[in-house]
């Protein structure tokens, strides 16, 4: 086990609480954002436990795998503790995560370890209607060191869903690796 220092990480992810979980109610439409519902209890943090990419630069270091979990890549940097895509400059990739639970999602945290800038778009997966369902899409203007966190607003997010896409554009200037992401929610019913 690593027995690195975590402490700014997870205090910068402490300080979120993502946006207002309360919603109007809305109709429910395949691709669609729609408005989630009225929660009824209390929003749930979540470690993705499953990640794959369009691409990965080694089969278990800097693997879609090691975005898995809370942060582990103690500084700044290229490091095989987080995905790294297999090019570069190769243009869009994907990194898909998963969650233990599906969740009507009100927050992410996406920690950043070099090259940070390159998320343009997140969507989430609507298992019922199977589709990606828009959740946000622009600039990510987070940059480090120490250490990134981009926290892209989510928008109507109905209903509760259990993997998400992140887009990133490696064109930016150096590799765009990934430690870890964090999503907040509520749970469905
Ligand atoms: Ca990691």
């Amino acid at each position: 086990m690593a027995t690195f220092d975590l402490t700014p990480i997870v205090e910068a992810l402490a300080e979120e609480g993502g946006p207002d979980p309360r919603a109007a109610p809305g109709a429910a439409s395949c691709g669609v954002p729609v408005e989630p519902l009225p929660p009824d209890g209390t929003p749930i943090t979540q470690w993705a436990s499953a990640a794959s990419a369009t691409s990965e630069y080694g089969p278990i270091s800097w693997a879609a795998t090691q975005v898995t979990g809370p942060p582990d890549t103690p500084t700044w940097g290229d490091a095989g503790t987080a995905w790294t895509p297999a090019v570069m400059d190769g243009g869009i990739e994907w990194l898909t995560v998963s969650l233990p639970r599906p969740v009507v999602p009100t927050g992410i945290a996406i920690v950043e370890n070099l090259g940070a800038g390159g998320v343009v778009a997140l969507e989430g997966w609507d298992e019922a209607c199977s589709v990606w369902v828009p959740l946000w899409e622009g600039t990510d203007p987070s940059s480090g060191p120490p250490v990134a966190i981009f926290r892209p607003p989510i928008g109507p997010a109905g209903p509760a869903m259990g993997r998400y896409r992140i887009t990133i554009d490696t064109a930016l200037p150096d590799w765009q690796e990934i430690d870890a992401v964090e999503l907040v929610g509520m749970p469905p019913g």
